[in-house]
This record gives structure tokens, C-alpha cells and sequence, in this order.
């Protein structure tokens, strides 16, 4: 059961998640449309982001040109802060009104970059996952699994300025890689997309995911 206590919600919460350059920008408009070809209101949102407040701080989180380097508590109380902000006024109220919402990341990849990437204690993070999200999780979690180095030449390739967290090291990345699938080992919720194929190999692998998951909540 992924509601939380006294949760008042009908619609459902599904996110994508992986490292990155794996394909979820690509892929989450793809998850948009195949649930509203079935008459699904769908909210499209990302973390951290999704409002005005939560997209200022993700300025602030991923400046490759800042100066004073955030303290890895200080990242991760940013990270909840704009969570916090998020949940408050756009899944919340979406997921309350029966509207579904499919985000981009959401607190698994906190688990993965925080916990698994910047070593941080994994009970620090359930503390503030529980504090701020008060028992809701996702319905649905899709990790798009791809090689890290297969991930970084994709990146390459498209040719975009790296941000923050871009820029840190294979280790890092090979760390947030198997954190999200000891994970997705652990929950139910997770489905994991083997990201390696064309983007049409992809998508189909996404599209028997949700007729399956997805299939059985309509
Ligand atoms: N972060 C955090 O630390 N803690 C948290 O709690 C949260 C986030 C929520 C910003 O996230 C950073 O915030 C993120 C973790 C941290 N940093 N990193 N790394 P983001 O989601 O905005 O950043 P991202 O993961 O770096 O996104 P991305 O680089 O845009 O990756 P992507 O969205 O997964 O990939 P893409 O842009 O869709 O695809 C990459 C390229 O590959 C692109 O040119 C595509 O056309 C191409 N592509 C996609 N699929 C394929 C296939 N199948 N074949 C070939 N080429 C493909």
C-alpha cells in the first residue's frame, strides 16, 4: 500500500528514475501520452522542480559555476526543501483532485544521490522522507537501467553544458547506479527498463510495463 495515513487521493503517482543520460526526460512525455490516449489527466512535473519555488532552488542545486560548494547535509536538506514545496502545491493537490502525475525523479533518486553517490546515511534521508512526504510514495516507480559509461556517451553526444552533479566522477555514478537497483530489488513498485536498446526497443519495453502495472488499475 503506497498512500499514506489519512491520505484523501484517488489518482495515481508514477515516476521515472535512473542516472543520468539514461533517457528519462526522453521517455517521461512518452508515459504523458500513452496515459492520456486512455483518457487519464495526466500532470507532467520533475525534481527537484515542479513549481516556481522548487525550480529556484534547483537553480541553486545544479550551478556548476557556484562557488561555495553545498555540505552534503545542506544539499540534501535542499533536495526535501523543494520536495516539500512540490508535494505541497502540485502533487498533492493534482493526485487529490483524481489527476495522475508522472514526475521526473522524485526522493529515490535521493536515496541514490545522496545516499548511494555522496555516502550519506540512509536513515537520515527515511527520516525526512517520512517527515516530509508523510507515508505517500510512489504507485509506480519506472528506473530506466543503462551502463554508466553507455549513460555518460549519451551525454556526451548530446552535447549539452554539464551541470552540478553532471560532473561528478565514474565511482559516483556506478554508486548511484546500484543503489537504485538494490532498491528496485527490495520494492514491488519498481519496474526496471533495460535502457540499452534504440529508443524504439525502449518505449516498447515502457508500453508492456504500463499495460501490465498500469492495466490493471483502469
Ligand atoms: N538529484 C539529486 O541529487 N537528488 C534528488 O533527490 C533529485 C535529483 C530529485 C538533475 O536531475 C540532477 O539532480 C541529477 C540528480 C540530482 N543529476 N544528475 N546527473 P535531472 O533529471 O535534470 O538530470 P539528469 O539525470 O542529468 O537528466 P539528463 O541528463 O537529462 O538525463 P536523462 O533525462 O535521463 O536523459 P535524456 O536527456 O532523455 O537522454 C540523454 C541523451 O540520450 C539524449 O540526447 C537522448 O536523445 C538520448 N537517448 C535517449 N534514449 C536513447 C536511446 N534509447 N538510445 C539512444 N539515445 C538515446
Amino acid at each position: 500500500m503506497s498512500r499514506g495515513q489519512n491520505e484523501q487521493r484517488c489518482g495515481r503517482f508514477i515516476t521515472l528514475e535512473g542516472g543520468e543520460g539514461v533517457g528519462k526526460t526522453t521517455n517521461v512525455g512518452f508515459v504523458c501520452d500513452w496515459l492520456t490516449a486512455r483518457g487519464i489527466e495526466v500532470v507532467r512535473t520533475r525534481e527537484p522542480g515542479g513549481t516556481p519555488g522548487a525550480e529556484a532552488i534547483r537553480e541553486l542545486l545544479l550551478d556548476p559555476e557556484r562557488e561555495e560548494r553545498w555540505s552534503d547535509d545542506a544539499e540534501l536538506l535542499l533536495v526535501f526543501a523543494a520536495r516539500a514545496q512540490h508535494l505541497a502545491t502540485c502533487i498533492r493537490p493534482a493526485l487529490a483532485r483524481g489527476a495522475w502525475v508522472v514526475c521526473d525523479r522524485f526522493t529515490d533518486a535521493t536515496f541514490a544521490y545522496q545516499g548511494g553517490g555522496r555516502g550519506l546515511d540512509p536513515d537520515r534521508i527515511e527520516t525526512l522522507e517520512t517527515l516530509v512526504q508523510q507515508g505517500l510514495q510512489p504507485d509506480l516507480t519506472l528506473l530506466l537501467d543503462l551502463p554508466v559509461g553507455a549513460a555518460a556517451q549519451r551525454v556526451d553526444r548530446r552535447g549539452a553544458a554539464r551541470d552540478r552533479f553532471e560532473r561528478e566522477r565514474h565511482a559516483f555514478f556506478e554508486a548511484v547506479r546500484q543503489t537504485y537497483l538494490a532498491r528496485a530489488d527490495a520494492q514491488s513498485r519498481f519496474a526496471v527498463i533495460d535502457a540499452s536498446p534504440s529508443l524504439e526497443g525502449v518505449q516498447q519495453s515502457l508500453s508492456n510495463t504500463l499495460a501490465q502495472r498500469v492495466g490493471a488499475w483502469l
